[in-house]
């Protein structure tokens, strides 16, 4: 990777994962692209509509890009309040992001998620190659997506990878849409409000990640050795396993007044239910070497440490 072109960089993932790979490969090496224009955004950026073929090739071919990372997509409870926009969005996007890479050789990145299982697969230790049946559009949108992504490679031979993202929780941009927003807006009112009411129901354990070990297995991946990837479409990788209470428990510790109850919303809930509790990761250890490097313990301190900061910057 040596000039890399970011679709949905203003996102959850997209916006910290353009500052990392800005420190890693050089601020003019990154090309953010949005729908809109971000607030703050020091190195190269356009607008983008990822619905916009002819615009995506052209900004990929003026950048001369090596490198096309495709972030842009709806998640699961925005995709499940509009399925026929999630469709058209998540996969009209991707099929253009992948044309693209097919045209220019582009090496190729997007992320899959736990939400590409269904109720019907092993909830404990989800397989690396197993039964995908979601029940979710955004589900189906991430079965469908990988399924074209290994297409392109054995079909045209575009270097495509990915990994299945679990929850993903971070300091800098909150999600939007998502089934595991929970895990993000505890730390928020945790601190700004000391209670915190949970939308999941108490004992639903799901796949969690920090965003610092998502954003390292996406350059370990796209830096790995490809001969040794027996899959590519996507990696099972994750960090942690928890329910809401074990989350309460842990920022207990570092705020011992927190408190929290719950008020289920049935939509994410069924959501919720119908993921894994927890995934086999031997896959992308064998081959590529993942790693994750915190736990919640780690997690919790280091989430509560920046936020308390950050919001406490906001407020003066
Ligand atoms: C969502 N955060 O909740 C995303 C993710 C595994 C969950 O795909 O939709």
């Amino acid at each position: 990777m040596k000039k890399i072109m970011i679709t949905g960089a203003c996102g959850q993932i997209g916006s910290e994962l353009v500052e990392k790979l800005r420190r890693d490969y050089g601020t003019d090496n990154v090309l953010a692209t949005d729908i809109r224009k971000p607030a703050e955004m020091t190195g190269p950026f356009e607008i983008l509509d990822v619905m916009d073929a002819e615009k995506m090739m052209q900004l990929a071919q003026d950048f001369e890009a090596d490198t096309l990372m495709h972030m842009a997509a709806l998640l699961s409870a925005t995709a499940e309040n509009n399925p026929v926009f999630a469709w058209n969005l998540n996969m009209g996007g991707l099929m253009n992001a992948l044309e693209t890479a097919r045209k220019l050789n582009l090496q190729f990145f997007t992320p899959s998620s736990i939400g590409a299982f269904g109720p019907s697969t092993e909830k404990e230790n989800t397989a690396q190659d197993t039964l995908q049946r979601p029940t979710t559009m955004y589900g189906v949108n991430k079965v469908a997506g990988e399924l074209l992504c290994d297409y392109y490679y054995t079909k045209f031979g575009v270097d495509t990878r990915g990994v299945r993202f679990p929850g993903l929780i971070s300091n800098v941009t909150l999600p939007g849409g998502g089934t595991t927003d929970y895990a993000v807006e505890i730390y928020y009112k945790a601190i700004t409000e000391g209670h915190y009411t949970s939308y999941i129901a108490e004992g639903t354990y799901m796949d969690m990640m920090y965003m610092p070990d998502a954003l390292d297995a996406i350059v370990d991946l796209m830096e790995a050795d490809g001969d040794r990837l027996v899959h590519r479409n996507a990696f099972n990788i994750t960090a942690m396993s928890f329910e809401p209470s074990q989350i309460a428990a842990a920022i207990k510790k570092y705020i011992p007044s927190f408190e929290m109850n719950y008020e289920v919303d049935p939509a994410r809930q069924e959501i919720a239910d119908s993921w894994p509790d927890s995934l086999d990761c031997s896959a992308a250890k064998e081959e590529w070497d993942f790693k994750a490097n915190y736990d919640l313990d780690r997690m919790t301190k280091d989430m509560i440490e920046k936020l308390t900061l950050k919001l406490k910057n906001q407020a003066s």
